[in-house]
């Protein structure tokens, strides 16, 4: 069960027992159908809010998440705690990866539950004046989600550790949601106003993720330049507006 910062802000109760039965009964039923390996998803912002910069796989459970999405965080920090128990019973090699914020074609364009950039795409291709939310300044890294799913064979294919993996853009790759807006307004040739409702969250400020560990084992493997992810995802939108989940 996901959702944007203000889903997860509504709902923190939901999003912890959904999660959790998930966990439990997908990892178990696996298991006792002897399925040899599990990929699961985490999420960079199930990491500490009080943290070090960059965070890295070895801090996840350093200390409390940020209070908009509690619920979520440590549901998703108990699939580790789920892969380490079944390695340490029965052997299992069951992971997780970790991605930094997901976006791409298919996505859920619902402006209230769904993530910052579907509701900045859906907003700015419907609007006279384009609402952004919060300040602009937050900072996110943001994958696309047809690098990661290129990411997710190569885990589920050769990556061999029960401890998860951040699968993200760089540091170097970090922008703010300010600068993420001002791509998709490129992107849709929007003309109106943009305005910052800064009477809504803001959520986490930053969370940095460190993808050294990826590095280590794809040195070579290369990400969508942002600005061209956001083209391919507001060009699918705009030809599937009908079916689009919104
Ligand atoms: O993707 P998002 O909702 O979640 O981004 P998080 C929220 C940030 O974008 C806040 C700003 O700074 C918002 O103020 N924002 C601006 C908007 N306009 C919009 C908009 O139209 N829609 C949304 N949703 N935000 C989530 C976690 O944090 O990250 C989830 O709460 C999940 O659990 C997800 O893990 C990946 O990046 O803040």
């Amino acid at each position: 069960m996901v959702g944007g910062l203000f889903k997860n802000m509504r709902q923190n109760l939901d999003f912890w027992r959904s999660n959790m039965y998930i966990n439990d009964n997908v990892l178990q039923t696996a298991h006792e159908v002897d399925v040899v390996k599990v990929v699961s998803c985490l999420s960079t912002c199930i990491f500490p809010d009080k943290t070090t910069y960059p965070i890295d796989e070895t801090m996840i459970h350093n200390g409390p998440p940020h209070d908009s999405n509690f619920g979520y965080a440590y549901a998703k920090r108990m699939i580790d705690v789920h892969n380490r128990a079944y390695f340490e019973k029965y052997d299992r090699r069951y992971t997780a990866v970790i991605p930094t914020n997901v976006f791409g074609p298919h996505d859920n364009f619902n402006i209230e539950d769904g993530h910052v950039l579907p509701g900045l795409i859906h907003k700015t291709y419907k609007a006279q004046t384009l609402h952004v939310w919060g300040s602009g300044r937050p900072l996110r890294q943001f994958i696309y989600s047809l690098d990661l799913a290129r990411l997710f064979l190569w885990v589920l294919r050769e990556y061999d550790e029960v401890d998860p993996i951040i699968l993200s853009v760089g540091e170097e790759d970090e922008v703010s949601i300010k600068e993420a807006a001002n791509v998709v307004v490129q992107a849709l040739e929007f003309k109106g106003e943009v305005v910052y409702d800064t009477s809504k969250a803001d959520g986490q400020f930053k969370k940095t993720a460190s993808n050294t560990k990826l590095r280590k084992y794809l040195p070579e493997f290369t990400f969508t330049p942002f600005p061209e992810a956001i083209k391919k995802t507001c060009d699918w939108f705009v030809d599937n507006y009908d079916i689009a989940r919104k």
